[in-house]
């Protein structure tokens, strides 16, 4: 697509449609001048946020938003826009103050002056769920610069697959020396680099201050030195001059590489004594700062009003896409019936239930007749082997663990610079990058990411699962090696305390399947989980197959079912009274059922209850709770992780079979002895608690 006419085609009265270089200029200030003003007057107003950075950076926003970007405040969720994201997201006053003059409906004066307070659309940092024209969820340094990479691969991954008449545009970022300063800005930019996405520009807001002060106190790097290094076109540019901004931008869309425009500017511009120092980064200037500021602004309105010929640029500059969005709407309705239902149900979200059901009534099939001894991530393996193909929208990868974490099927091809259309993608060993990028194809719509690595990694990824959560994002993060059962790579490899740590986050389901079927059941549920995200943890060593014949439910979807039911008492078997209850996920469920037995020639009758997602059965109604739980006076728990979470099952008084120390480098079979996760320790605290030890 050709660059954007400047706002002058939808009004001549804007300002780059006027006659003189100085009246452009003027003119272009008081577009800037109504960001800085909104901003400092909203801080000031909530009595908390960031000034410094929407003053500074109000010229780039300028720019970017009159003259470079395509998107429809009328529409904000239409597929084909520019993508902006604020990787800073604690200047969220600049994004709000360009959203209100550019007229998106909803962000009105009354929602700028509700900044920061309870239920508004102007919460403290962006919020992608929240405000309409957000992208992302933004505020953890580094994030948004990782989303958009992803953003920029599902757009290229997109446009391969339905032609660039439907899917071309661009993804710009907005970063920070902090966004720079994060380790997963290397992440990120090395896999942009990697690949090649041109269409990703990123603004460095180049200020030279953080909130401890000077960069100088912490950093030396040279920015454009370093992204030139990963691939990128990189130039520096005075951030406070529109045409050198303008330029800049043009050359970006037309680089064969991902680009980036560090730009030099003084954190809030125009504030008398603050401008270029920390003291405007993060509280209100304060009344004098403000009246001084406006003065050397020559911005005479009162706060929260906006001149009139300065609203109707801004507005005229937001209606400057509406001929390219209709003429989209026209190539979209153009194509072939199928093809574009298909594209329509991608970026919807909704996915082919019909074709998900056959593929997992498929699968099922199969294991009933012929049940598979093997690790649920081979399980995952040949899930997705019927998955991918019935499901398009996935799109998987590994980082670097690809034949560890079995999530490239046989035929997958690969996404490449050369070929986006590739369904896996190498995200390299850059976990945090990989989750990260993975937000923001979800954001993106039309692609749902899947990802590899091991369990342990889960660390490395976490901030970035965190906001998917927040966001209510689809990504579904495969993690193998979930246990002391991985063996032999000890400790540093053996997670303990994640299952935990993981069910701890709120809207992220976490699955621990018990064997193939259990696997296909949670793969299900994890892509029918349009909300949030799943962890599917999955073990290294094989399990025997203990789902048996074809269930047409999903019975993993309570997150809790009985597997096994009482067994020993022959009155106990008829009534179904058990004297206990064993609950366990993934390869303890096994462990569990062994013990069953040894109980049962003890005369102790146990049930055995799996526990594939602990968070589904916590959601679930109390009488449910209830019924799985069942009232044997005995309860004990096996997981070779930690107790933590596990008490809401089986009471203070419940027995624990787990871990509560760190692993060993051993045979698994031996770890499991040595940590006494094993058929008669279970056993053994069954009857410890029965008074027959
Ligand atoms: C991961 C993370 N760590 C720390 C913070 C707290 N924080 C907010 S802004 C900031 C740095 C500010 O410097 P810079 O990024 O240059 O922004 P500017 O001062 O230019 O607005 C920090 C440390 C954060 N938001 N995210």
């Amino acid at each position: 697509m050709p660059p954007l006419a400047a706002a002058s085609a939808a009004a001549p009265s804007t300002a780059a449609s006027s006659a003189s270089p100085q009246h452009d200029r003027m003119a272009h200030d008081r577009l800037a001048n109504a960001i800085r003003a909104l901003a400092m007057d909203a801080v000031e107003q909530a009595k908390s946020g960031h000034p410094g950075l929407p003053m500074g950076a109000a010229d780039i926003a300028t720019v970017l938003f009159t003259q470079a970007m395509k998107f429809d405040p009328n529409e904000p969720a239409w597929p084909d826009r520019d993508r902006f994201v604020l990787s800073a997201g604690h200047g969220s006053m600049l994004l709000y103050a360009v959203l209100h003059l550019l007229g998106y409906p909803r962000m009105t004066m009354a929602e700028i002056k509700r900044f920061r307070q309870s239920g508004s659309l102007t919460p403290g940092h962006p919020e992608s769920h929240v405000t309409p024209g957000v992208e992302t969820t933004t505020g953890p340094l580094g994030q948004g610069l990782a989303n958009a990479v992803g953003m920029a691969i599902a757009e290229a991954h997109l446009a391969a697959e339905f032609g660039k008449d439907i899917v071309d545009h661009h993804t710009y970022v907005l970063a920070s020396d902090g966004d720079l300063m994060e380790g997963i800005s290397q992440e990120a930019i090395a896999l942009a680099g990697h690949l090649k996405l041109n269409k990703l520009v990123v603004l460095f807001d180049d200020n030279g201050i953080s909130i401890d002060g000077p960069l100088s106190l912490a950093d030396s790097v040279d920015q454009v030195k370093r992204f030139e290094a990963a691939g990128w076109a990189a130039t520096r540019v005075d951030g406070h001059d529109p045409e050198a901004i303008a330029l800049a931008l043009e050359k970006a869309r037309a680089s064969s590489k991902p680009s980036l425009i560090a730009c030099k500017t003084t954190i809030g511009f125009g504030a008398p004594t603050k401008a270029g120092s920390e003291k405007s980064h993060g509280s209100p200037l304060g009344a004098d700062e403000i009246k001084g500021a406006r003065e050397r602004l020559g911005w005479t309105s009162p706060a929260f009003e906006v001149p009139a010929d300065v609203l109707t640029s801004w507005r005229s500059a937001g209606q400057r896409a509406a001929g390219h969005h209709q003429a989209w709407k026209q190539r979209l309705a153009a194509l072939p019936a199928e093809k574009r239902a298909q594209f329509e149900r991608r970026l919807s979200g909704k996915i082919e239930a019909d074709k998900l059901a056959a593929a997992v009534r498929g699968l099922k099939e199969t294991f009933a007749k012929t049940p598979k001894e093997i690790a649920t991530r081979a399980a995952s393996e040949l899930a997705l082997d019927a998955l991918v193909p019935a499901i398009p929208e996935l799109v998987g990868g590994s980082a670097d663990l690809t034949g560890s974490n079995n999530t490239k099927t046989k035929g997958m091809a690969v996404m490449s610079s050369a070929a986006y259309g590739g369904r896996f993608i190498h995200y390299g060993v850059r976990e945090h990058g990989m989750a990260a990028a993975m937000n923001g194809m979800a954001l993106h719509g039309g692609v749902i990411p899947y990802s590899g690595t091991f369990l342990v990694f889960s660390d490395y990824c976490r901030p970035a699962i965190r906001l998917a959560a927040l966001m209510g994002q689809r990504v579904i993060h495969v993690m193998t090696h979930d246990s002391i059962g991985l063996g032999e790579d000890g400790p540093t490899h053996q997670p303990v305390e994640h299952l935990a740590a993981l069910r701890a986050i709120p809207n992220l389901t976490v699955y621990r399947p018990c064997d193939t079927v259990e696997t296909v059941e949670c793969w299900q549920l994890a892509i029918e989980s349009a909300h949030g995200p799943s962890v599917l943890a999955l073990t290294r060593q094989n399990l025997p197959q203990l789902r048996q014949g074809v269930d047409a439910d999903n019975r993993c979807a309570a997150g809790a079912y009985e597997i096994a039911p009482a067994e020993g008492k022959a009155q106990a078997k008829a009534q179904g009274k058990a004297d206990v209850s064993l609950f366990a996920s993934g390869s303890e469920v096994a462990i569990a059922i062994a013990a069953r037995r040894l109980l049962a020639e003890r005369g102790v009758a146990a049930r055995v209850v799996s526990v594939p997602c602990l968070d589904r059965f916590m959601a679930q109604t109390a009488e449910l709770r209830r019924s799985v739980i069942g009232d044997a006076p005995v309860k004990v728990a096996v997981e070779a992780g930690i107790r933590q979470g596990w008490d809401a099952v089986i009471g203070t008084d419940g027995a624990f079979v787990g871990m509560s120390s760190f692993g060993a480098s051993a045979p698994y079979q031996e770890l499991y002895r040595h940590f006494g996760i094993t058929p008669e320790k279970v056993a053994e605290a069954a009857l410890a608690k029965l008074g027959k030890s």
